[in-house]
This record gives structure tokens, C-alpha cells and sequence, in this order.
């Protein structure tokens, strides 16, 4: 058992990209975790296949370092506003937080969401400016706006007194003044010994209380549940109970207990108040729940979060090609996987809908679930999902929608083009300065639903030079209609392959978004078409064929190459009468209604109705 007052567990948080899992990285190998000769990947703490994709990280993680006698609990977390529920569930494990500044950005959207939550919980804050060897350097600037971001968050005089560090978390060094440059990363450590206070003690004697925080498994033990001690002691093989919502409780034994030394779990024989653990035995434990004592059972508070705000509807794969590269296909395997996704994941819900082969997934935005989603086609899914939809409420008898904080950093040049295309989507500008080297930032106050599809376009205005970030903030009155695309989609009319000749003339009247070869099916999505609703083709349609032309029958076919849409892309390109169809190998976009003239009904429909108002 680590006595407590040699304990500090720290969570890294900020912005993404700010540089915490690059930061991690050299803690790691400062407190020599690897041997010297070690290959270590870059950024190992996203481990997550996607996460090492996209570059970011996704899921908060802890590991644990020693220190001059410190043992240093470290929980990296996720700097997207969509990973939000992450960054709280990782909180409730720490005393205290690094929080991370880029010198040259300064604080964004997501070190407000935080610092917020970080200051609400009463914890103790090392302010760590990082990148300092950007040329776009700032970092006296951003520690004053640092400072008047506590102030407007509240913080109180105790909070105010931060130390803070500059750094190159690139280079592994930190300092505390600007004149003297780091050589390594001692002022760190050592700003957490000092100001990073213990984790508080429990009264002798008192039940075990520890909290499930999130979850593992093992191929060996199975199911981990990993966890802070908030009082009594574990040990191997101890009879316990797992105290779950609703104060049901259920008894089990530890089977194994573990802590984090690096990237390893190690086995331990006891654990006591503060320390950060893993245990095996419980397989019904779920995030939230706390481990306690069946004879003096106590619950500690569970872990709430955010509630969430943008909505999908997954929905079994019923389109002609369904069931040909999936393994999970039907409702039975989507209904498990979903709610499996739920229990460990505190800021998604999975709701049942009146259809047996539907679900509701509500999620934090549309990275979110569109990563469920992409993990799910990696375990062999196959599923449809619809467009993401806002999660209104009923505030005072009127609907009331979620809304967004918008920051965009911009060459000044473009500061009236994203205004401009920000006006349809109900954003309205609250705030507007200059940053230097020729940079604006706006603040924008928009629907979550009028941000839907606003990242791509905003990257082509701005020509890739632009940076935005989102981040919830409250409801206002429904903002009545957003355009969601103004474009129509080219709809194939039939099941078939699409050959060359046939996209050589449809090419001309829209952007493709397959080539030739592709099987294609009545009511897919083959292409985005000027005008709305959609245009029908046939792609599938040979060159009629003659002795003289059979020869040298597509020599004058020249295909533009089709636009590729990834799921998120998809997701975001997709009418509320659209869905796209997600399996092992492939996305596709489809009508909802795969028969034209019930779609050409609908239409009628809709417009009948939209007369009659
Ligand atoms: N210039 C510079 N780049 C850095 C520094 N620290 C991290 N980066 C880069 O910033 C990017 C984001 O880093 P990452 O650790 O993933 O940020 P996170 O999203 O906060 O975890 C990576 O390309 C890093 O190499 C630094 O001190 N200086
Ligand atoms: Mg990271």
C-alpha cells in the first residue's frame, strides 16, 4: 500500500492538439518507463486503432509514474468537445489537473469546457503554456488571457494561485520562467509534488469505498473494472459488493487487483485511499457503481456527465446488398452491441424506437457517433444511420434547441466569407479580434443542427488555413428551418454495376461520388445533383453495341474521379430522407425509401402539407 501523502493523481486536459498525449509521452520516458533503447511510438497513449488514425485521442486513459518517491497517477484525456463525457469521467479520478495552453493559440473553446468542470470539482491547477517554440508564439499574451478565463469561470482566490510552466512537450522540458528555457522535465514534476495535494485521507476503520471509473478486459480474467480507492482497503480474494444504480447490490471477490506502473498493469496485494486500481472478479460491474463491503455497504456519488445533445438512428441494414460483408447483420446483434456501447460509454445513451430493427443513439455530436459507428463496421456491423439530429427540449411550453459555441480562427481575408455562410445556418457573431500574423477569431453563437456538414465547408473557404472549434452551450428557442443541403442527389434506378459510358454522361450533371464497377442498387445515392429533390439515372446502361464500335467501344469515355465520401462526410452530406449504409467494406449513401414512386408520393406529400402549412 503506497501511503497517501506519497500519492498525486493529475489528469491532463486542454484543447486538442495542445500537446497532452505529446506530453505524457516524455513524462513517461523521463520517469525511465522504457529502457534507453526502447522503440516507443509516438504518442503512445492513443492506443485506440482510431485514435492513432484520426491523431487524436478519444478515450481517456490513466497510467503511473514514480518520482522522487511520488507516485504519479496520469490520466491523458480527449480534447474534443465530442469527447466531453471523457474528460469528465476521467476527473473524478484526480485531485488535480495540467492544464495545457498552446503559446500561440491561446484558450480555446474546449480549455473553457475544462477549466470549468475542473474548478466546479474544487480541483487544484498547474497551467502549463506549451509550444513555446512556435514562431506564432504568444505565451504572455495567452497567460493573461489564461488569467481572465479563470476569472470568468469564478474561480476563487486559492484557485487563482497557480504555478505555471512554459513548455516544449515536443522536447520533453518545461520551466518556470520564459527567460530560462527547460532542459527536461523536473519543474513539472515537481509542480505536481507541490501543488498537487494528496488525495484527501478516510477515518480508520471506514468501509471500502471504491469507485468504478471505467472499464477493461482481459482476455484472462476478463471484464477489469478500474477505479479509484476513496476509503478501506482491497485486497485479493475479498469477499465485496458492487453497489449499482438504483442501490442494488450485488455481491462478488476480487479475483485480481492491479495497479499502473507505465503501460503495465502489475499485480498488487492491497491498495488503500487514494490510489488509482484494476480489479478482475466483478463481471457485472458497469461505470459508475462502487465496490464496497456487503456488511457496511456504502455508495459513493455515480459518475454524472453532460447530458448529451445530437442524435442518430441506427437502424439494421435492409438494402439489397445487405448481409454480403457483414458478420452482425440482424436487430438481435445490433440491440447488444449498441447497449454494450452504452454501459461503457457514460456520455452516449442508446434508446429503444417503436421499430424492432431501429435504435436511437444520442451522443455528444457527430464525431462521436460517427467513431461508434466506424468501430462498430471494424467488428464486422453492418448498419444504416440517419442524418444527426439536435436533442431538443420543451423549456417553458417552447421547443428549444441545443446551441454551440463557435471559435474561428481565420486569415483575415476570410472573416467575411465564413460570416456570410454562417448567416443560413443561424450563427451569430459575438465577438471578433485580431490574434496577429494576420489572424481573426470570431465567436459565433450557433445551432449544434446549423453546424451540421460547416466543418468541410469551412475548410474550403479558408483554403485549410482555418481552425474551429465547438463547444455546447446551452438552449435558446427553436431557430425554425436550416437548410441542410441545397443541392439534390443522383439516385441510380435499378440494381446493377455501373459501367463507365453511363457515368461518362452523368458526370455532366452533378459530382459522382462512385466509379465504374461498383454495384449500385435502385434508391442508392450515386452523386450530388445541382437541384433538389434528386435526379434518377440509370448507371448501369452499355453503349449499344454495333460490329464497327464493339472494338474501341470506351476509348472516348474520360471519367472525372468520383468524390470520395467517407463515413463522416456522409454523415454530414445526408437529407433527413437519406441514410447512409455502413458495412465491413464499404459506405454508401441511399434514399430511406428505396422505390421511387413512393418516394415521388412522399414528395407530393410533403409538399401538399407544406402548402396547407
Ligand atoms: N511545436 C510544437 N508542437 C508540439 C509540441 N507538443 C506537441 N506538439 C505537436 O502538437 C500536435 C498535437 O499533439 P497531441 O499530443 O496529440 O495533442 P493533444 O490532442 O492535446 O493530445 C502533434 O503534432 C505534436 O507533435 C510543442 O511543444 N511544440
Ligand atoms: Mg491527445
Amino acid at each position: 500500500m503506497i501511503p497517501r501523502q506519497q500519492i498525486r493523481n493529475v489528469a491532463i486536459v486542454a484543447h486538442v492538439d495542445h500537446g497532452k498525449t505529446t506530453l505524457v509521452d516524455f513524462m513517461l520516458r523521463q520517469a525511465g518507463v522504457f529502457r534507453s533503447n526502447e522503440a516507443v511510438a509516438e504518442r503512445v497513449m492513443d492506443s485506440f486503432d482510431l485514435e492513432r488514425e484520426k491523431g487524436i485521442t478519444i478515450l481517456a486513459k490513466n497510467t503511473a509514474v514514480t518520482y522522487g518517491g511520488y507516485q504519479i497517477a496520469i490520466v491523458d484525456t480527449p480534447g474534443h468537445a465530442d469527447f466531453g463525457g471523457e474528460v469528465e469521467r476521467g476527473l473524478r479520478l484526480v485531485d488535480g489537473v495540467l492544464l495545457l495552453v498552446d503559446a500561440a493559440e491561446g484558450p480555446l473553446p474546449q480549455t473553457r469546457f475544462v477549466l470549468s468542470k475542473a474548478l466546479s470539482m474544487g480541483l487544484a491547477t498547474v497551467l502549463v503554456i506549451n509550444k513555446i517554440d512556435r514562431q506564432d508564439a504568444r505565451p504572455r499574451v495567452v497567460l493573461d488571457e489564461v488569467y481572465s478565463l479563470y476569472i470568468d469561470l469564478g474561480a476563487d482566490e486559492r484557485q487563482l494561485e497557480f504555478p505555471v510552466l512554459y513548455a516544449v512537450a515536443r522536447a520533453g522540458q518545461a520551466s518556470r520562467s520564459l527567460e530560462e528555457p527547460g532542459t527536461d522535465l523536473r519543474p513539472l514534476f515537481e509542480a505536481i509534488v507541490e501543488h498537487i495535494p494528496p488525495p484527501p485521507g478516510a477515518a480508520e476503520g471506514e468501509p471500502l469505498q471504491m469507485l468504478v471509473d471505467n472499464l477493461d478486459y482481459d482476455d484472462y480474467v476478463g471484464r477489469l473494472a478500474i477505479g479509484r480507492i476513496h476509503a478501506g482497503r482491497l485486497c485479493p480474494s475479498m469477499p465485496v459488493a458492487v453497489a449499482r444504480e438504483g442501490g442494488e447490490l450485488i455481491p462478488g471477490k476480487v479475483l485480481k487487483l492491479y495497479g499502473f506502473s507505465g503501460l503495465k498493469r502489475v499485480e498488487l496485494n492491497d491498495a488503500g485511499p487514494g490510489e488509482i486500481v484494476c480489479l478482475a472478479g466483478l463481471d457485472t460491474v458497469s461505470i459508475g457503481d462502487t465496490v464496497t463491503l456487503p456488511d457496511s455497504p456504502r455508495a459513493l456519488p455515480r459518475i454524472r456527465v453532460d447530458e448529451p445533445t445530437m442524435m442518430m438512428v441506427f437502424r439494421v441494414n435492409d438494402g439489397p446488398l445487405s448481409g454480403r460483408e457483414g458478420k452482425y447483420v440482424t436487430s438481435r446483434n445490433l440491440r447488444e452491441r449498441l447497449f454494450k456501447e452504452a454501459y461503457r460509454n457514460v456520455s452516449i445513451r442508446v434508446e429503444e424506437t417503436d421499430s424492432p430493427d431501429a435504435f436511437r443513439v444520442v451522443g455528444r455530436g457527430e464525431l462521436q457517433l460517427a467513431v461508434i459507428i466506424e468501430t462498430m463496421r471494424r467488428e464486422g456491423y453492418e448498419l444504416t444511420a440517419s442524418n444527426p439530429e439536435p436533442v431538443t427540449r420543451e423549456i417553458d411550453g417552447k421547443l428549444h434547441e441545443p446551441m454551440e459555441l463557435l471559435v474561428c480562427d481565420v486569415p483575415d481575408a476570410a472573416v467575411g466569407l465564413v460570416t456570410e455562410r454562417l448567416g443560413p445556418r443561424k450563427g451569430r457573431m459575438v465577438h471578433m479580434a485580431a490574434i496577429g500574423s494576420g489572424r481573426t477569431r470570431l465567436h459565433f453563437r450557433v445551432p449544434s443542427r446549423g453546424l451540421i456538414g460547416f466543418r468541410n465547408e469551412f475548410l474550403t473557404i479558408t483554403r485549410g488555413e482555418g481552425i474551429t472549434s465547438a463547444q455546447f452551450d446551452g438552449y435558446e428557442p427553436w431557430f425554425g428551418h436550416i437548410p441542410k443541403r441545397t443541392s439534390g442527389a443522383i439516385v441510380s434506378d435499378r440494381l446493377g454495376e455501373t459501367v463507365p459510358y453511363a457515368l461518362f454522361s452523368i458526370q455532366e450533371r452533378g459530382i459522382l461520388f462512385v466509379g465504374p464497377g461498383v454495384q449500385v442498387y435502385a434508391g442508392m445515392v450515386i452523386g450530388e445533383h445541382a437541384h433538389p429533390p434528386e435526379l434518377n439515372v440509370n448507371a448501369c446502361r452499355g453503349r449499344k453495341l454495333t460490329n464497327i464500335r464493339a472494338a474501341n467501344r470506351d476509348e472516348n469515355v474520360i471519367l472525372t474521379p468520383p468524390t470520395e465520401m467517407t463515413l463522416e462526410r456522409s454523415l454530414e452530406w445526408i437529407a433527413p430522407d437519406e441514410l447512409v449504409e455502413v458495412t465491413p467494406r464499404s459506405v454508401r449513401l441511399r434514399k430511406k425509401l428505396l422505390d421511387y414512386t413512393a418516394r415521388y408520393r412522399a414528395e407530393r406529400e410533403r409538399k401538399r402539407e407544406a402548402e396547407e402549412g
